[in-house]
């Protein structure tokens, strides 16, 4: 039984987890780079060691460094949080065998999920849906590939066995143009996985990305915890989650039934501590499994807000080999839960990174409103990690609230020094497509832009200003029920006449 934990992480995540640690009374240790002398994990941390330079090759990617310091300074335990070793089986396998507890799976669990191809397999084999693709038949040459596809028809997607994430990802929608896209997927496969293994999948179109977050112990029980619908995303990269789905939304039946299927897959590798399984939901309700994630997720928060549980808490007691504090009837949720993935990017120019020194910081508080960040007033955003600067997760009792709260904490929000995506958060917060909950994986890249939603606030400037007073007021709380239904394809402020004619 260990009393004490070395964090081999940086930044939010860091911090996160020292503090449920500290709740638990137990010590923490902080490693960190060069560039993260004067980190906030660093300052929170019990004890803290120095990695090596800023890249992360060199520092927090150095797990035999990371294993001997834990040794030496008597911790016994690892937590890797998310990224960096969090999903290494040979990382996890290293610290059992320096007689360290890894606080999170099995070894065969993180290698078995990390190969999205034996991962569909063994899903399957389990009784869980996947979508029709090459699942079981090993690795495939380009020969055998070019002979099925025909027979699983277009379009479909060569994706990366070790993959995930998008990466070595290709869409093809015929044959003739499948030779040039199966090199290209396995040149990509191989210099970011050192893999170049492809498997292929049907398309399935227009989807929600809708994942399940789990907890497993060591005893046997495994449990879900609902949904979090992740569908805003970027070129692979999550802007905003938020629980419940507004796609599930009071279909019980389906939420029960894919957090089933989701503790199914997760018992199919014998699944220990918290993880994800991430789904594809199409316009029928048909759901696919997608991939598993081994890990700790950065929008946990929107499933702790809505639950009352600590994942983070919940992970370090399944490590120390305690049974599931609950059964699945002990969860209950409550209300809605958006996070916001604050960026040191500039959102109106494509997104481009924005690094520098923070001169100003002034985070929102109050109700409902919580902020996970490692960053601070001159504090430097540099180009050798994520550009994050914090997750703003608000909760409300319904989602509309929440989402009043949102531009509240938006509003609030002040950070001078890099240019941050907060304005198209704010503008998303006024999407009508948005407020419907009417948002697929395509949204943002194919329908979205933020220089168009602004022009249309210019355009009707007093129509902006009563909007803003009404969805201040309580009664907003119906506009929600009223933007769910009947949505159409309009600019937001045809929409919003509409619905004043209607509230009359
Ligand atoms: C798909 C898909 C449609 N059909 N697979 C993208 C990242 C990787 N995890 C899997 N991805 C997708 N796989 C089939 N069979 C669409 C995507 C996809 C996507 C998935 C989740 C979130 C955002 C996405 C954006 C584009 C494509």
């Amino acid at each position: 039984m260990f009393n004490k934990v070395l964090i081999a992480n940086r930044g939010e995540i860091a911090v996160r987890i020292i503090r449920a640690c500290r709740e638990l009374g137990l010590e923490t240790v902080a490693v960190y780079s060069e560039a993260d002398r004067q980190s906030l994990h660093v300052r929170y941390a019990d004890e803290a060691y120095l990695l090596g330079p800023a890249p992360a090759r060199e520092s927090y990617l150095r797990s035999h460094k990371i294993i001997d310091i834990a040794r030496k300074c008597g911790a016994g335990a690892i937590h890797p949080g998310y990224g960096f070793l969090a999903e290494r089986a040979d990382f996890a396998a290293a610290c059992a065998d320096a007689g360290l507890t890894f606080i999170g799976p099995k070894p065969d669990s993180i290698a078995n999920m990390g190969d999205k191809a034996m991962a569909r397999a063994t899903v399957a084999n389990a009784g869980v849906a996947v979508v029709p693709g090459t699942e079981g038949r090993g690795n495939l040459g380009d020969e055998e590939l070019l002979a099925i596809a025909p027979q699983l028809g277009f379009p479909l997607l060569i994706k990366a066995q070790a993959g995930g994430g998008g990466k070595g990802m290709r869409q093809v929608s015929h044959l003739d143009e499948m030779p040039t896209l199966i090199a290209a997927a396995r040149r990509e496969a191989e210099s970011s996985f050192g893999d170049g293994n492809v498997y292929l999948e049907k398309v399935v179109q227009g989807a929600r990305h809708i994942e399940i977050q789990i907890l497993a112990d060591t005893h046997g029980n495994a449990i879900h915890l609902g949904e979090r619908e992740c569908s805003l995303q970027r070129r692979h990269q999550k802007l905003l989650e938020e629980a419940p789905s507004p796609f599930v939304g009071d279909d019980e039946e389906l939420r029960e039934k894919m957090g089933a299927v989701a503790v199914q897959a997760a018992r199919a590798v014998d699944y220990v501590n918290a993880g994800t399984v991430e789904f594809l939901v199409d316009k029928d309700r048909q759901f696919y499994f997608l991939e598993m994630n081994t890990r700790l997720q950065v929008e946990h928060p929107v499933t702790e807000m809505i639950t009352g549980i600590d994942i983070v808490a919940e992970q370090v007691r399944i490590a120390r080999g305690r049974q599931l504090a609950y059964q699945q009837d002990d969860i209950q949720r409550r209300g809605a839960a958006i996070e916001a993935r604050v960026n040191a990017e500039d959102p109106y120019n494509n997104f481009m990174p924005s690094t520098g020194k923070i001169t100003h910081i002034l985070a929102p508080t109050g109700p409902g409103v919580r902020v996970d960040t490692g960053v601070y007033t001159d504090f430097e955003i540099t180009p050798y990690y994520d550009p994050m600067i914090s997750k703003l997760s608000v909760w409300g009792e319904t989602r509309g609230q929440a989402i009043l709260r949102m531009r509240r904490a938006l509003e609030e929000y002040k950070i001078v020094g890099v240019h941050t995506n907060i304005p198209f958060h704010q503008t998303m917060m006024d999407s009508h497509r948005f407020l419907a909950g009417q948002y697929d994986t395509r949204f943002v890249e194919e329908r979205y832009s933020i220089v168009e939603m602004e022009k249309d606030k210019e355009k009707f400037p007093e129509i902006a200003a009563v909007m803003a007073v009404l969805v201040a007021h309580r009664r907003a709380l119906e506009t929600t029920h009223v933007m769910r239904r009947n949505e159409r394809d309009t600019s937001n402020w045809k929409w919003f006449g509409r619905w004043e004619r209607m509230r009359g």
